[in-house]
């Protein structure tokens, strides 16, 4: 292709060495401000999993990009997911909310920078705080499908990590307790865990979630941990909620399905789009 003929967005290749994801992030976020007439957003969300409907109770929707036509994002790969990108008022404090319909998953085979490609751009887009959230296979029996967890401290078991060279970023206290505090001030009964990020799209093994309880493990999942290091890299303050749409293999006798997740997730999608909105609001 010539450069000429080369499509204006979407064309970055981020698995090309020579490519910049910082300089992919900024055109990306350069996009978003132009369609969006906001200068700068403030909060960006991630939705995973059984998240979907709990954007829409953070505010008014003021701008939806095809995520096709922002720099370095692809079209959704999970059904339920939406590809598109929201700006959302945030009540009426007159911050905005960047919200991602959906994400790019390490088992798409894409890499690793597309996986944080979105976290990179809302660091870009002015953003202080990401909220990630996902669906996920839960340990402990007493978190019936559609029971959010906040995200403690994670295991990243993908052997790989969003960061290259010799840039050693500290991990501790990686999922905000303050972050953590304001959602448990929001919903008190809300517990939290360990999240194990395994490489997928299959699910586990029961020996491998017995694995992963070893381990320290309380959710097992495919998303999440690369996110959070780049963040964390970005000098982003970071809130994971998960949602536990299952319970993990050999934890319960039942067979895992995704149909069960959407299911789980309709069914808590007032109570995590409460929460949210809460936390947002209060940030
Ligand atoms: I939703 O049980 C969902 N995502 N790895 N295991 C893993 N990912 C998941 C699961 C699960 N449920």
């Amino acid at each position: 292709m010539t450069e000429q003929s080369r499509p204006a967005t979407g064309a970055p290749d981020l698995t090309d060495p020579a490519t910049d994801p910082f300089e992919v992030a900024r055109a990306a976020a350069a996009v978003i401000a132009e369609r969006t007439g906001a200068e700068r957003h403030d909060v960006a969300l991630v939705l995973g999993s059984g998240w979907g409907q709990t954007g829409d109770l953070i505010g008014e929707t003021l701008a939806t990009i095809d995520n096709a036509d922002v720099p370095g994002f692809g079209k959704a790969a999970v059904a339920g997911h939406s590809g598109t990108m929201r700006s959302v008022a945030i009540g009426d404090t007159g911050r905005r909310a960047l919200v991602y319909g959906t994400r790019t998953h390490f088992y798409e085979g894409k890499g690793v920078r597309a996986v944080v490609h979105a976290v990179r751009t809302a660091a870009a887009a002015g953003c202080s705080t990401i909220v990630l959230t996902n669906g996920c296979g839960g340990l402990n029996p007493a978190w019936a499908p559609g029971t959010p967890v906040l995200i403690r401290d994670h295991i990243n078991l993908t052997a790989h990590s969003p960061i290259e060279g010799a840039n050693f970023v500290d991990l501790t206290d990686l999922y905000s307790p303050r972050l953590r505090d304001i959602a448990r001030s929001v919903d008190a009964a809300l517990d939290e865990g360990v999240y194990v990020q395994f490489r997928g799209p299959h699910y586990e093994t029961p020996a491998e979630v017995q694995m992963a309880k070893v381990l320290g493990g309380d959710l097992v999942g495919m998303s999440t941990t690369l996110e959070a290091i780049a963040a964390r890299q970005a000098g982003l303050e970071v809130l994971g909620i998960s949602l536990v749409t299952n319970l993990a293999a050999g934890i319960s006798d039942q067979p895992l399905s995704h149909d069960e997740v959407l299911e789980a997730g309709q069914a808590a999608a007032e109570r995590c789009g409460r929460l949210l909105a809460a936390v947002v609001a209060s940030l």
